[in-house]
């Protein structure tokens, strides 16, 4: 788990003038900075790989200094695919205006133009330029990561390799080596381990402590006969991670002192780990989540593995999925729209109980940010029963937390597939203060005091850098344990409106624009138009005509593969699928399809 460092070096004009030679741009090739980084087959990586470990090194020069990250991974993709992801030096997402430049340095051809277009975004390079590297378990990513390396020390570069890690980890290795964007309440004094070591264990301390203010608050409805998750970890970096926290627990609890029913401790079962099986095929939080289906356990045991309650990461571990297998064999999904009413909900429980003793919770505003794939029921839900404040941003981690960031003091964002957290801003910690202040001295048991144990946890267990699968098992585990569910009483809070999600190859899925947030095509201009008449028809078609039932699609170039993204929603599968086979036909039909057109119905209207 020790990094390993790569001190700075002269910088070697003639070592960065080969590497850019060697693995030049392939002819015709344009690379794009998508939603998470660059993504392509890892055969062209290497190009991108060496223009890019320079751009890192530029923008932590940029900010004087301050260490950046690197990360290794195409995270959902495939096995063949690989990319990079950049962390900012206060571990989130690198700011959208540096995205085009990024991409200007992807496609540039010689170190000549790559300065010419460092001068003309005012970045050059510095005396102190930090890169904090990581990578993911595909078998290219050592060798991209080594290259990276190379790239980076021959550019002067300081760099920090951390090995296999997975990608939320990462971003907080960056984060913790720049203190000053760390909120205060987050600052403790080092363990001596490594900052991988010392998140887990403040995530496993925090978990274990919000456990612990397990009270008769809520009536226990079920009996867990045993607290046992299985963890699908996609086979990929997670699976490295996850058989190390059962341990981690353990020692916690044991040398925490906190008085805790160690029964009422999840115990984690990792399956699908690297090797057992191919990464992200047919398991895996994408695959569940997209085809709603059950994953494959590729992993070999004598145990009879509990289907009952069971999360699925994706490959770098930056998305979960929760799901069991019910009586009759099939998928019970809770995706990250069941996590945001969850986490939403109890988080709303929690201020409100702490604003009896504390009336400066009520000014709190706490909301909750989704994107055009969150399903109506969802929303509808959050909007009408938790009532809080719900945003719609476009997909991507960059648009939904920097959407949660500016709308909300508290703000919950999860995309459905998996991605998201919580952020705390300022006005929470305020309140934290001014909770301890009031609450100090009462009785442990009083509601209020109860709820600011449970509040003041939950910027340590809940990545405020970006989303963790980590993290987020946790969290979603801890709240399950306080209010005595299960994942049948947790999806019964509302029924999904049935669903269906595909993709459509097509010649160049950049000809297909998207308004705000994603909701409407704007081109070619036919699309739409067509969507609409769909849609209209289905409407007419519905059995009620409620707002949050009424049928609905959209489409949209995915960001990190090559394809147009196809949602559809409506009151019946029939009518779910039928809509999505419509919408993907005139996508096909539209944009100059290419390959096989997906279809859900017996037949096709093409
Ligand atoms: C990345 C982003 C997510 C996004 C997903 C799909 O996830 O971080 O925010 O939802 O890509 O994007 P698109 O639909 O544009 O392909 P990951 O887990 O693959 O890094």
């Amino acid at each position: 788990m020790r990094p390993c460092m790569h001190y700075p070096e002269v910088p070697n004009t003639n070592e960065l003038n080969r590497l850019l030679k060697h693995f030049s741009i392939p002819p015709k090739t344009k690379f794009t900075y998508g939603t998470a980084g660059f993504r392509y087959h890892h055969e062209l990586l290497p190009p991108i790989i060496v223009r890019i470990a320079i751009f890192a090194a530029l923008r932590s020069s940029s900010l004087d200094g301050e260490p950046v990250g690197l990360m290794i991974t195409a995270s959902h993709n495939p096995e063949q695919d690989n990319g990079l992801k950049i962390s900012d030096s206060n571990g989130g997402m690198l700011p959208i205006e540096w995205e085009a430049m990024a991409t200007d340095f992807a496609n540039a051809k010689n170190l000549k133009l790559l300065m010419e277009i460092a001068a003309k975004n005012n970045s050059q390079p510095g005396k102190e330029m930090i890169v904090h590297i990581g990578r993911d378990t595909r078998s290219h990513s050592l060798h991209l990561s080594q290259l990276a390396i190379r790239s980076l020390k021959a550019f002067g570069a300081m760099v920090i390799d951390h090995g296999l890690v997975t990608t939320p980890a990462l971003h907080y290795n960056v984060l913790r080596s720049n203190v000053n964007h760390m909120p205060n309440a987050l600052l403790y004094g080092s363990s001596g381990t490594s900052f991988e070591k010392e998140y887990l264990n403040s995530i496993i301390g925090s978990y274990v402590s919000l456990l612990s203010t397990k009270s008769q608050l809520y009536t226990q409805k079920i009996h867990w006969n045993k607290r046992s998750m299985l963890v699908d970890c996609a086979c990929g970096v997670g699976g490295l991670k996850v058989p190390l926290l059962n341990q981690m627990i353990e020692e916690f609890t044991e040398n925490s002192g906190i008085l805790l029913d160690t029964s009422s401790l999840v115990h984690l079962t990792p399956v699908n780990l690297p090797g057992d099986g191919p990464l992200n095929e047919r398991c895996g939080a994408e695959y569940v989540q997209k085809q709603q289906k059950l994953p494959v356990i590729y992993t070999e045991t004598d145990e009879t593995l509990n289907m009952e309650y069971v999360a699925s990461f994706d490959g770098d571990a930056d998305r979960i999925v929760f799901h069991a297998k019910d009586v009759d064999g099939n998928l019970v999904l809770l995706d990250g729209d069941k996590i945001a009413v969850l986490v939403s909900s109890f988080l709303q429980e929690e201020i409100e109980a702490l604003s009896t003793a504390v009336p400066f919770a009520k000014s709190i505003r706490c909301g909750i940010v989704q994107t055009a794939y969150a399903n109506g029921s969802s929303t509808a839900y959050l909007k009408n029963v938790v009532k809080t404040d719900v945003v719609i941003a476009k997909t991507g981690v960059k648009h939904v937390h920097t959407a949660a960031h500016h709308h909300f003091d508290v703000g919950t964002y999860f995309e459905a597939n998996g991605h998201g957290t919580v952020l705390f801003g300022k006005k929470f910690f305020e309140l934290l203060a001014k909770a301890e202040q009031c609450l100090v001295s009462t009785s442990r048991k009083n509601r209020s005091n109860i709820a600011w144990q449970r509040l003041r946890v939950l910027p340590r267990l809940v990545n405020q850098a970006v989303g963790d699968a980590i993290s987020d098992l946790f969290l979603v585990d801890a709240i399950l344990y306080l209010k005595g569910w299960n994942l049948y009483t947790w999806g019964q809070l509302y029924s999904d409106m049935p669903s269906r999600q595909c993709k459509v190859k097509v010649q160049d899925r950049t000809m297909i624009h998207t308004n705000e947030n994603e909701t409407k095509a704007t081109s070619p201009i036919q699309l739409q138009m067509a969507l609409d008449a769909a849609m209209d028809a289905m409407a007419k078609n519905s059995p009620t005509g409620r707002q949050a039932n009424r049928p609905r699609a959209f489409v949209r170039p995915s960001g990190t593969e090559d394809a147009v993204r196809i949602y559809a929603e409506a009151n019946s599968q029939k009518d779910a699928d039928a809509l999505a086979t419509e919408a993907a036909a005139l996508v096909y039909k539209l944009c100059n399809g290419t390959g096989n057109l997906p279809s859900f119905t017996k037949e096709s209207k093409l």
